[in-house]
C-alpha cells in the first residue's frame, strides 16, 4: 500500500531577523554585526567597513575576520538593508494573516539576539524585546501555526565582537546559553520546536562569529570573487574559525540540555547547510574527493547528532595545522545532550572537480557547476532529485528526524499590466522539489518532518543584500536601495504552494 505524507507534516515558510524584521534601532535593540553589511550583488560583494589601528577607513567582504585591533564601524552613504529590511517589525500581523491564508502549519523565524540582550552580556534582558516576540507567537498562535524559532540566525551582537573578539572566547558559552535560558523560559508555552544555530557549517570570520584576525594585514588573503559568504580561508582564520565552531556547539549542547530541563517536550535541532554535492566525473580522485568534501560538512552533524568528533576530523584540522583546545567536561556534554532534529538546509546541488573546484569551501559547500542542470539568475543550479539524494543520503547516517527547513529559489519577478505576478519559474521548483521530497518520504521512507520554504515573502538576500533576488509567495514592493511602499501582494506561487499544503501534497500526486 502506497503510504500518504503524515497528517502532521509541518508545511510552513522560514525567515531569519537580520534578512526580514528591520526596527534595528527600535525597541531598545542593540547593534548586531549584520547591521554593518552593506548591500551588493552576484558580481561586488557586500562589505563591512572599519576603522584599523592606526585610525584608517578600510573594508571587508563576507566571511573575512577583521583585522588585529580593527573596529567596524557604520558608515554614512551606505545603504544598509537590515535595518529596515521587509520590515516584519512593523508589520507582523498583516504578514501572519496572510501566511495563515496561505495554510501554513508552521513558521520558522530567529529570534534577534540583540533585541533581547542588547549588548549580549547584559545583566538583565531588554523586556520590550521579549514582549515583541509575545506578541509575534501569540498571532501565530492565534491562527494554529507552530513557531520554529531559529535563536542564531548570522547573529552576533557588535559588543561581544568589540569587547570578546567574539566566538574565539569560550566566554561566549555562558552568554549564549543565558540568552538560550531567557528565551525558553520566557515562550516554553509558546514554542515548541527551536534551532540553535542556523548553518554551522558555513560560519566563519567577522560577521557571523565576531572573529579578528591574528594579523593586521589582510590584503594578501585569498578571497573567492562573487562568492557571497563562501570564501577559502587562509590556514590562520581556518583554525580560529574551527576553535570558535566548537565553543558553537558546546554551546549548542548546553542549550540541548537547559532546554529540555525547561520544558521536556521540547524538540531542539541543529541546523546546517547541505546542499548536495556529485563527483564531476567518476574518476576515482572526483569520486572520493567529492566524499572528502562533504565531510567538511558532516563534521558538524557527526559532533551535534553522534555526540562526538568523527575519526577524518584529525585529518581535516592537520590540512591547517590545528589542534582543538577543549576544556574538561566538553566531551561528556556533546555526549549527552546531542540534538533531537537534524533541519538542514537545500538550494542546489555542485560538483566536484579533482583539478580544484573553483569555489570550494572549508564548510562542504559550493562547487562548480553541473552540465546536466539549469541554473537560476544567481547561477545556482536546480536539482530536485538532489533533494531526494540528500534526505537519503543523511537519514541512511543519522537516523534522526530531519526537517528541510529553508529549500527555495531566488529569482527576479516582473509585475504585469494588470499588476499580477507570474512566477511559474518559481511554482515550478516548488513543485518538482516536493514530488521528489514525497518518493523521499512514502517510496523511501526517510522519517521527515516538516518542509519550510525559504522566504515565503521577499526578503534581503544573505549573500548580496538585494531585494531583486526574491524568494517569496508574496511580493513586497522595495528596491535594492530600500525605496518603495513595502506594499505585500500575492504571487501566482502563493496559490499554487496554499494548493500543495491544502491537499497534504496529494495535488502533485494524481
Ligand atoms: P541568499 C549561500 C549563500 C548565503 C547564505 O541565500 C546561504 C547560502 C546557502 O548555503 O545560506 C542560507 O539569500 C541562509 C539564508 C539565506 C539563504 O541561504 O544569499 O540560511 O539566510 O538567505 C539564501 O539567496
Amino acid at each position: 500500500m502506497k503510504k500518504r505524507f503524515p497528517k502532521n507534516f509541518l508545511w510552513g515558510g522560514a525567515t531569519a531577523a537580520n534578512q526580514y524584521e528591520g526596527g534595528y534601532n527600535e525597541g531598545g535593540r542593540g547593534l548586531a554585526l549584520s547591521d554593518l553589511i552593506t548591500n551588493g550583488s552576484n558580481s561586488s560583494p557586500r562589505k563591512i567597513y572599519y576603522m584599523d589601528t592606526k585610525g584608517n577607513e578600510n573594508s571587508i567582504i563576507l566571511g573575512m575576520s577583521l583585522p588585529k585591533g580593527a573596529k567596524s564601524i557604520l558608515k554614512e552613504n551606505q545603504y544598509y538593508p537590515s535595518h529596515k529590511a521587509t520590515d516584519f517589525y512593523h508589520h507582523y500581523k498583516e504578514d501572519i494573516k496572510l501566511m495563515a491564508e496561505m495554510g501554513l502549519k508552521c513558521y520558522r523565524m530567529s529570534i534577534s539576539w540583540t533585541r533581547i540582550f542588547p549588548n549580549g552580556d547584559d545583566a538583565l534582558p531588554n523586556e520590550e524585546g521579549l514582549k515583541f516576540y509575545d506578541s509575534v507567537f501569540d498571532e501565530l498562535l492565534k491562527y494554529n501555526i507552530e513557531p520554529v524559532v531559529t535563536i542564531l540566525h548570522f547573529d552576533m551582537p557588535k559588543h561581544l565582537a568589540d569587547v570578546y573578539g567574539g566566538w574565539a572566547n569560550r566566554r561566549l558559552i555562558d552568554f549564549y546559553t543565558k540568552y538560550c535560558e531567557t528565551v525558553f523560559t520566557r515562550y516554553k508555552d509558546k514554542v515548541k520546536y527551536w534551532i540553535t544555530i542556523n548553518e554551522i557549517n558555513v560560519l566563519g570570520g567577522y560577521w557571523t562569529l565576531g572573529l579578528n584576525s591574528a594579523s593586521e594585514d589582510l590584503t594578501d588573503v585569498n578571497v573567492e570573487k562573487g562568492a557571497g559568504i563562501h570564501i577559502k580561508l587562509p590556514d590562520e582564520e581556518a583554525r580560529a574559525k574551527f576553535q570558535a565552531l566548537h565553543h558553537l556547539m558546546i554551546a549548542s549542547s548546553y542549550a540541548n540540555k537547559i532546554g529540555h530541563e525547561i520544558n521536556a517536550d521540547f524538540k531542539i535541532g541543529c541546523m546546517l547547510a547541505l546542499s548536495g554535492i556529485y563527483p564531476a566525473t567518476c574518476h576515482p580522485d572526483d569520486v572520493f574527493g567529492a566524499y572528502d568534501f562533504r565531510r567538511r560538512a558532516y563534521l558538524y552533524a557527526d559532533v551535534m547528532l553522534r555526540g562526538y568528533y568523527p575519526s577524518y576530523s584529525e585529518a581535516i584540522f592537520d590540512e591547517y595545522n590545528f589542534t582543538l583546545q577543549k576544556a574538561d567536561g566538553d566531551d561528556e556534554i556533546l555526549r549527552d545532550f546531542p540534538s533531537d532534529y537534524f533541519a538542514f538546509s537545500y538550494y542546489r546541488t555542485t560538483t566536484y572537480n579533482r583539478n580544484g573546484a573553483k569555489t570550494v569551501t572549508t564548510g562542504g559547500q559550493q562547487g562548480d557547476s553541473n552540465p546536466y542542470l539549469e541554473e537560476t539568475p544567481w547561477g545556482w543550479p536546480i536539482d530536485a532529485k538532489g533533494l531526494r539524494f540528500v534526505l537519503n543520503e543523511l537519514y541512511d547516517r543519522y537516523q534522526k528526524p530531519l526537517f528541510i527547513v529553508e529549500n527555495g529559489m531566488g529569482n527576479v519577478d516582473a509585475m504585469e499590466d494588470d499588476n499580477s505576478i507570474n512566477d511559474d519559474y518559481r511554482i515550478d521548483y516548488l513543485e518538482k522539489h516536493i514530488k521528489e521530497m514525497y518518493e523521499a518520504v512514502t517510496v523511501d521512507g526517510v522519517d521527515l518532518m516538516g518542509y519550510t520554504w525559504w522566504g515565503p515573502i521577499d526578503i534581503v538576500s544573505a549573500g548580496t543584500g538585494e531585494m531583486k533576488k526574491r524568494y517569496g509567495f508574496i511580493y513586497v514592493d522595495m528596491d535594492d536601495l530600500g525605496n518603495g511602499t513595502l506594499e505585500r501582494k500575492k504571487k501566482k506561487s502563493y496559490y499554487a504552494y496554499k494548493n500543495i499544503i491544502e491537499t497534504n501534497g496529494e495535488c502533485l500526486h494524481k
